[in-house]
């Protein structure tokens, strides 16, 4: 594996001011020229394919995804759209039996690691939590044969799409149980278009993850065309210190995750500069979840019914995911730099440190960064946590009613979750990251293209050591 040096050795002018600033005054300077370049600019980028299949990744990692090199029969006529990238989820394979798609899922238990110091055992489909993407062209004649390797009856529901009542997949009304051990088989046709979910209808299965996306890619495609299309699954997870079962009962909830896992595991999207950018949210747990974007507006294209007219895009850079809504948002990746996108519900943007505290008996936050490393050091040195990213904190700090506060709550985790997606990042860049974040890193072509290439050959480069300011 390659050793790559860190990032603001190699990219020093991205971080600093003045290339922000000089980028800024450049663009409204050009930004005439630049917007009349953007249609142009969207066939560069038309081919990102998955390389799930190229790399088949173990159970529970991430899996990774890199732009195709472009090819020449990658034109927007052929490919009116880029696939949608489900950061750290699987897509679901399928065969043609004639012109019928077919999928399978295998409903199970699933082992997640949710963070660098927590695994849970979950239940989702094909190895994954949540489910593999399922991505289909509206007009498909689609057939999903629906195993149950789980211990008690389910079904499938195919949430927001228009199927026959023998499809609905809702227990005793339109269908028997699927019973343990035993397969259903579901054939529809797709007629809409758009951001759609399947899930087991079973209130208690859902909470514990039998849950997917479903993707119906329109057949003349959207504009103005998307360069970079990903999606993201908001869940929520009632789960006790030093267990590894969410409470699917519970109403409060003390882990929250994108795709499956809790920031800093959440891979960042990448963007190139001057690219459009959609990204498609889906709820299907218990809260309600504001997401929010760093550093640009975006407008709401379209929600679980489909696309949105235009005629009703606003611009905005907070949208309200409600359970069961799909929402869909695009933006032009106008600024360069690392902007982070999260649920901005103060609980949902934390880790449940009560773990450590159960699991570790860490105490109260010490004075300075050196006492603190090594307090983390001899108490969490298994769980890839680095150290305390705390100081200054005052010398009476612990005698303060209220603290800590976010002092010690802060761990910078760079290397357990380093991957080709977070490189170049600032040392310590993880420390900031908790529950449901992740971020779009808006990247100018050079570095771009740096981390495409990271992706490609699967190079994990090592973090920056981190220095200590004691
Ligand atoms: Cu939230």
């Amino acid at each position: 594996m390659a050793k790559i040096r860190a990032p603001n050795i190699i990219f020093p002018s991205i971080f600093s001011e003045d290339f922000m600033s000089s980028s800024r005054r450049n663009f409204f300077q050009d930004a005439a020229a630049f917007t009349a370049g953007l249609f142009g600019l969207s066939t560069r980028l038309d081919a990102a394919v998955p390389q799930s299949s190229a790399a088949p990744a173990e159970k529970n990692s991430p899996h990774h995804y890199a732009l195709a090199p472009k090819s020449k029969s990658a034109r927007s006529h052929d490919h009116p759209h880029v696939p949608v990238i489900t950061p750290d989820v699987p897509d679901l394979p399928f065969t043609l039996d004639g012109t019928t798609k077919a999928f399978r899922l295998r409903a199970e238990p699933v082992k997640r690691k949710i963070a660098p110091f927590k695994t849970i055992d979950a239940w989702g489909y094909n190895g994954s939590c949540p489910g593999p993407t399922i991505q289909v062209t509206q007009g498909d004649r689609v057939r999903i044969i629906v195993e149950n390797a789980l211990p008690e009856s389910t079904s499938m529901h195919w949430h927001g799409l228009e199927v026959p009542i023998e499809q609905d997949g809702v227990p005793f009304i339109s269908q028997k149980p699927i019973a343990p051990g035993e397969t259903y088989t579901y054939e529809f046709t797709v007629h809409q278009e758009g951001t759609f979910f399947y899930h087991a209808h079973s209130a208690m299965q859902e909470m514990i993850g039998l849950l997917g996306l479903f993707i119906a890619h329109p057949q003349s495609s959207y504009a103005p065309h998307a360069d970079h299309d990903y999606a993201i699954v908001l869940q929520e997870w009632a789960i006790l210190p030093s267990n590894t079962v969410p409470n699917t009962a519970s109403m409060e909830f003390n882990w929250l995750t994108f795709n499956g896992l809790s920031a800093p595991s959440t891979t960042p999207l990448i963007a190139r500069l001057g690219s459009r950018v959609r990204l498609r949210f889906v709820n299907l747990g218990m809260d309600h979840h504001p997401i929010h974007l760093h550093g640009h507006q975006f407008v709401i294209t379209g929600t679980e019914g489909g696309r949105a007219p235009e005629s009703t895009w606003y611009p905005t850079n907070t949208v309200l995911v409600g359970v069961a809504q799909a929402k869909v948002v695009e933006f032009e990746a106008k600024y360069p730099g690392d902007w982070m996108i999260h649920c901005h519900l103060p609980h949902h943007m934390m880790n449940s440190m009560m773990d450590l505290l159960s699991d570790r008996q860490i105490q109260t936050a010490n004075t300075t960064d050196a006492k603190a490393l090594s307090q983390m050091q001899t108490l969490a040195n298994d769980i890839g946590v680095e150290h305390v990213h705390h100081s200054p904190i005052a010398e009476n700090a612990n005698s303060v009613p209220g603290f800590p506060q976010d002092a010690f709550m802060e761990m910078g985790m760079d290397a357990a979750v380093a991957k080709p997606e977070t490189y170049g990042l600032p040392a310590n860049w993880s420390a900031g990251m908790m529950g449901m974040m992740t971020m779009v890193r808006v990247l100018p072509d050079k570095q771009f293209e740096e981390i495409q290439s990271l992706i490609r050959n699967h190079q994990t480069p090592k973090p920056e050591e981190h220095h200590h300011a004691s």
